[in-house]
């Protein structure tokens, strides 16, 4: 018997399907993800990243942002969407057009048709960054999907059940890879095991993951 591979290194045929209402679209956007960088830095500059703390006063490890007409908050207030960045007390740059439509175009390709995102959270990962075990359930639209897009480093995305304590199966999301979560998936438990130390040519030591939703 070999040991198992570690699942960064899984051919990409041997990646698990991700359940009912989840699907996982493998370099479904290349070609978005590749100009992401580039895209990000102009947003950036209206809307900094930055390391939220949430209600227990824990600072989080991700770094994040938003665009969209909805910005996802945490404090120690709770968290909730904001129609203005905190930050700056201005409303959150606006979704760049192209990725709206990537969102609607993944949407459709997994059975969602008419999908209208109005948030899009950016988040940031650098080598040792991981995202706890949660379900995404501040949306006021829990029956509009949620739709992802990895950039740069590669990442392990764990997920679960609809219990806290339902087992785990893990899968690597790659640069250009989108899952769309939908159904009865889109209250799922999920999260991600800390980023490995690496390299990628578009943007260096981090791992950067777009998520669409219909929040207000
Ligand atoms: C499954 N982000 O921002 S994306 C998040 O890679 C979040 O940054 C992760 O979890 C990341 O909330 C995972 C994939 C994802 C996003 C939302 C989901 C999976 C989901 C909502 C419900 C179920
Ligand atoms: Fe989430």
């Amino acid at each position: 018997m070999r040991a198992a591979l570690p699942a960064l290194l899984l051919p990409r045929a041997a990646r698990e399907p991700l359940g009912e209402a989840a699907a996982l679209l493998p370099g479904f956007a290349t070609a978005e993800a590749d100009a992401l960088p580039a895209l990000l830095q102009a947003l950036w500059r209206e809307a900094p990243l930055r390391h939220m703390v949430t209600p227990g006063g824990a600072r989080m490890s991700v770094a994040m942002s938003n665009c969209g007409e909805a910005g996802w908050v945490s404090d120690r207030r709770g968290y909730r969407y904001e129609r203005c960045d905190p930050h700056s007390g201005r409303p959150w740059p606006p979704m760049p057009a192209q990725l709206r439509e990537l969102a609607r175009r993944a949407a459709s390709a997994a059975g969602f048709e008419a999908f209208e995102p109005d948030a899009c959270l950016i988040n940031c990962y650098t080598p040792g960054t991981r995202l706890s075990l949660h379900q995404d359930r501040d949306e006021s639209d829990l029956h509009s999907p949620v739709v992802s897009l990895s950039c740069g480093l590669p990442a392990t995305f764990l997920f679960g059940g609809l219990r806290r304590s339902d087992p785990l199966r893990r899968t690597p999301l790659f640069h250009g890879d989108v899952v769309v979560w939908g159904g009865p998936q889109r209250l799922a438990f999920h999260g991600v095991a800390p980023l490995l130390e690496g390299e990628h040519p578009l943007t260096g030591r981090r791992r950067i993951n777009l998520t669409f939703r219909r929040a207000f």
